[in-house]
């Protein structure tokens, strides 16, 4: 016989509760529990209430399960001792937090009279499109009021990025830029026994210890909720002490016994992190009641009599006890309040089934990809104080020097990035050397020194970590843009932009956003430093993420007026921005002919910018052909069309993309409506990687259209040397291709 664990487990707590004897004496509300606890009776009552809650809500998501109208199951149920941190932590306090940590939601909800944390959750549960965080995209933990960004279920994924909301508070401090909670904010992030051991998590724990040997304070509160299991999998005895405590620079609590016991180690916990301002592990023992989620047999890992074992430790149950035994309540009035509760949440179960659903794709995208272009094109087009421009560039500005001496896209980059940081005192510049070193290309030269180190950092040598400090730098107001140093390096940190940064817009309906540009140096082409790993062709896993989006410049000018634009829209929209930067091209000076100086360009002046959509276009009055290609491929279709234009006659109209996510497929399609014929030339990988097969198959679509064609590297890791000319695309395959399509539209014109 299947025996129903819920029912089993709420009778067990009626059980205790018809069973208890009256206390032999009252304590009064504000009085202690204890004499080793500050822990009041009012305050024990309240916290058993909210746990209660908790309890109440997983009881009744299992129920609208079972009716067709709830899609969630996965429980707080034993894990109800987190109700302690989330009282004693404030709502200025951001707190990213485990799909388990409802007792923690519910306790501090109770700081915040407008917030019906019930009535929030049931919606939540229902998928219900009054869910005032994540309007039913998830169900998930978060609210704008209480500081609490929605987590995916991704475990450990928010480490990084609770990590990097800590590091930015006080470093936003340091460098006086005002954020919208108080100086001696903490943040808090709680997860699960097994999730401890992740890849990700561990690199939160080791940035936030590693920054605070830096010296920079980082006060988050690491909270472990060990349940001692991960779906079906035991955590060896012992495993998070031994893992997490006796380590520098990290101080280790373990909470642990009775209600008030809980309660001085946690405010012991809070207190230290609070004003030591480093980092405090609290390792908190919870049991996990009813399996892994609703789904989940547990009979299947666990005999009968470990199930047992673990309901007898029910925190409901054993703070019920505690509650009698200290006098701080009756077992009548306990009785009531559980009824009280169970009645509450029913209703509000009930008001939420029917409630209406997000019912359009237009309402579900709506908060993916925020676009206001006037906002975008005001904040791009700022232009900073003349006078401080004259002392940071030591009087002459890069516009002037560049009448004289035109510069490299690497140069125009870094003069870009001197002007924003000048302009923008929320921005960072920070990675792996950027700062002492200026960068592997020297585009972050002489940063650090012209804004101080506050601005412009070193990290350690980790990319999801990188990522991590710019989400909780976006998440805080700030205007990160971290630079990853090769993009085969983003790939594997990737997570922390496909599933993190881009998608917390979507799944908080656009109250929490992460705006940052991330710099990264990539594509291939590079002589004299190959392999694949410093010369990866492949965007596909970036233009595949929803509302990222891809700015890949080809020349310097244009680099200064995308980089602006991309400010513009992570600063008025809250976008998350790539900006994916031509290796290859850093330092190239020429187009045709060696010293012709012809990809050398001026500097843009302030008030210049660049927005999604514009594409740069090259002989605009030639249409025998259209080539469309962007970054490397730009200057090789440039090369293309002059042997096009002296050696066959036929007249190449070039244009540069500049976006390739989203791509500007409206501007291909007017230049292909005046041309011949359509070359795509791309430089990544021909099938999943690159851009040609969007940009052909948009014009088939929307014909009739011009004779296509493209031309693609291969689908390869690209080879050190000279290979790797036979698997990236080159300069005469668009000749013989640009040859090939033109002659399909007949003779050439004009
Ligand atoms: C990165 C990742 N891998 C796998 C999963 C599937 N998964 C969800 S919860 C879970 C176990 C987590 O255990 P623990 O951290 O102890 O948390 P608990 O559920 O016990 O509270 C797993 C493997 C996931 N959500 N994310
Ligand atoms: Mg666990």
């Amino acid at each position: 016989m299947v025996v129903d664990r819920v029912a089993l487990v709420e009778r067990n707590l009626d059980r205790a509760l018809a069973q208890a004897e009256a206390p032999a004496a009252r304590l009064p509300p504000d009085a202690p529990l204890s004499e080793r606890t500050t822990l009041t009776a009012r305050q024990a009552v309240d916290l058993f209430t909210d746990q209660v809650r908790s309890r109440a809500l997983d009881v009744v998501a299992r129920a609208l399960k079972a009716q067709g109208a709830g899609f969630y199951t996965i429980s707080s149920a034993g894990h109800e001792q987190n109700a302690v941190v989330g009282a004693q932590l404030r709502t200025t306090d951001p707190a990213f937090l485990h799909y388990r940590s409802g007792g923690f939601m519910m306790a501090r909800s109770r700081q915040a009279p407008g917030v019906d944390p019930v009535t929030d959750t049931v919606l939540s549960l229902t998928a219900s499109a009054g869910d005032p965080i994540a309007q039913g995209r998830h169900k998930v933990w978060g609210s704008r009021p209480l500081w609490v960004p929605p987590q995916t279920s991704t475990i450990a994924s928010h480490l990084p990025k609770a990590m990097g909301t800590a590091f930015a508070l006080d470093r936003a401090r340091r460098i006086g830029v005002p954020v919208d909670i108080p100086p001696d904010s903490i943040v808090c992030c709680s997860f699960g026994d097994a999730s401890a051991n992740h890849a990700t998590a561990l690199a939160g724990i080791n940035a936030a210890r590693y920054s605070h040997r830096r010296g920079s304070p980082v006060p988050i509160l690491f909270l472990c909720e060990d349940n001692g299991i991960g779906i079906s999998v035991d955590t060896p005895r012992r495993w998070i002490s031994s893992s997490f405590s006796g380590l520098p620079h990290l101080e280790y609590v373990h909470a642990a016994g009775e209600l008030d016991e809980v309660w001085e180690t946690v405010a012991r916990a809070v207190t230290n992190c609070r004003t030591a301002r480093r980092p405090v592990f609290l390792h908190l023992d919870v049991v996990r009641l009813w399996g892994h989620a609703g789904t989940d047999v547990e009979s299947g890992y666990r005999t009968g009599d470990e199930i047992a074992a673990v309901e007898a430790r029910d925190p409901l149950v054993v703070n019920a006890r505690r509650l009698v035994a200290t006098g701080a309540a009756t077992p009548a009035q306990l009785r009531e309040l559980v009824a009280a509760v169970r009645a509450e949440v029913a209703e509000a179960a009930a008001k939420a089934a029917g409630g209406p659903k997000l019912a359009t794709r237009a309402a579900v995208v709506a908060p993916l990809a925020p676009y206001d272009e006037a906002a975008a094109r005001v904040e791009a087009a700022g232009v900073p104080d003349a006078a401080d421009r004259a002392a940071l560039f030591g009087g002459v500005l890069p516009e002037q020097a560049t009448t004289a001496v035109r510069r490299t896209l690497a140069a125009h980059v870094n003069a870009a990035l001197h002007d924003e940081l000048l302009r923008r005192p929320e921005l960072l510049v920070f990675g792996e050397d950027v700062a002492r070193k200026g960068g592997v290309y020297n585009v972050t030269s002489g940063l650090q020194r012209a804004f101080t180190s506050g601005r412009v950092f070193d990290t350690l040598l980790d990319e999801t970590t990188i990522l991590g400090i710019a989400q909780g730098a976006g998440h805080l107001g700030l205007m990160p843009v971290p630079e990853i140093q090769y993009l085969a390096y983003l790939h594997n940190a990737l997570d922390q932009l496909r599933g993190e940064a881009a998608s917390l817009s979507f799944f908080s309906s656009g109250q929490f956003t992460n705006p940052m540009v991330v710099r990264v140096a990539g594509l291939a082409y590079q002589k004299g430093f190959g392999g694949h790993f410093h010369n990866d062709n492949s965007i596909g896993a970036l233009r595949d993420i929803p509302g990222l989006v891809l700015a890949v410049p080809s020349r310097g000018d244009d680099a200064v007026r995308m980089l602006r634009g991309a400010l513009g829209l992570a600063k008025a929209c809250g976008r998350v921005v790539v900006f994916l930067e031509p290796i290859a091209l850093y330092h190239e000076k020429d187009l045709h002919q060696p010293g012709d100086g012809g990809w050398l360009s001026d500097y843009p002046p302030p008030g210049q910018a660049l927005l999604p959509g514009e594409v740069g276009v090259h002989h605009p009055h030639h249409t025998d052909l259209l080539i469309v290609s962007y970054a490397n491929g730009l200057r090789m279709s440039l090369r293309a069309a002059l042997r096009l234009r002296i050696d066959h006659g036929v007249r190449a109209r070039v244009v540069d993309l500049r976006w390739l996510s989203p791509l500007p497929l409206e501007a291909v399609r007017r230049h292909a409506g005046q041309c011949a014929a359509v070359l795509v030339a791309d430089e990544c990988r021909a099938t999943g990687g690159g851009i040609a097969d969007a940009v052909i198959a948009d014009l088939a679509e929307h014909g009739p259209a011009p004779p296509l064609a493209s031309v693609r590297s291969a689908d390869s890791y690209v080879p050190l040397g000279p290979a790797a000319d036979t698997v990236l695309l080159g300069e005469d395959e668009i000749l013989d291709a640009a040859l090939r399509v033109a002659r399909r539209a007949g003779p050439a014109q004009g």
